[in-house]
């Protein structure tokens, strides 16, 4: 079967594949979406433009999550899924709970990151959702070593790349500690940077970003 992953360096999203593909051993190429993400180019691919994005033989599959089912089904390597469906549909829940209420309120603030452009109602409005989408993670997650059940699941390959987000972003922002009031969030943080998997893929992210921001 021929895979290959459209992404992109600094994508929470790209990342959490990236981490799924260490952490089961796969050999996936990644790739540039030709002509950038969100160009005319690339939505002839794929239509949300959107990276990531993985082709099977030919068949584009975009939206991370659908990603992370269709290769924790098809391909070998470490189970990344709980047997139990209860289990397994908890940490589709925790994902979710991380991807929509902290990813969606991070996408937006990367759109205000230059402060003569920045609005400050959407900057304080999408603060106030990260923050209410952290206690609702901090609500829910284990305090480490992983997310749910002691092992690592597709959960931490979610959540570990938007953490290392959080922890930049809103400093960035004038804010101060972001994981303050969510202790298990902040000692689950600590905790997933020592997975050897995560750590690669968050060091690669952090030049990435210092690269970008040197301009
Ligand atoms: N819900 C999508 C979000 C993906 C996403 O927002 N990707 C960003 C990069 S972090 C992107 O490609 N943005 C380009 C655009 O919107 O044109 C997923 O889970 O895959």
């Amino acid at each position: 079967m021929a895979l290959q992953l459209y992404g992109a360096p600094l994508s929470p999203y790209v990342a959490k594949i990236m981490i799924q593909i260490a952490a089961k051993g796969l050999d996936i190429p990644i790739v540039s979406p030709p002509g950038g993400t969100g160009s005319d180019e690339y939505k002839k691919l794929n239509p949300t433009g959107k990276v990531p994005a993985l082709d099977v033989n030919g068949t584009i599959l975009p939206e991370s999550a659908a990603i992370q089912a269709y290769l924790e089904n098809t391909q070998a390597g470490k189970s990344l899924m709980p047997n139990d469906f209860l289990e397994s549909a908890g940490v589709i829940a925790t994902s979710q709970i991380a991807d929509l209420y902290i990813g969606e309120n991070l996408g937006a603030l990367f759109g205000q990151m230059n402060p003569k452009t920045r609005s400050d109602d959407i900057v304080k409005s999408r603060l106030d959702g990260l923050m209410k989408g952290i206690a609702r993670l901090n609500a829910v997650i284990a305090p480490g070593p992983y997310a749910q059940g002691g092992t690592m699941t597709l959960a931490d390959c979610t959540i570990a790349p938007l953490l290392f987000y959080v922890t930049r972003i809103i400093p960035m922002f004038g804010g101060g500690d972001p994981l303050a009031d969510a202790s298990n969030v902040a000692a689950y943080w600590e905790a997933i940077q020592r997975d050897n998997h995560v750590a690669g893929v968050l060091e690669d992210m952090g030049v990435a970003l210092a690269k970008m921001q040197a301009g």
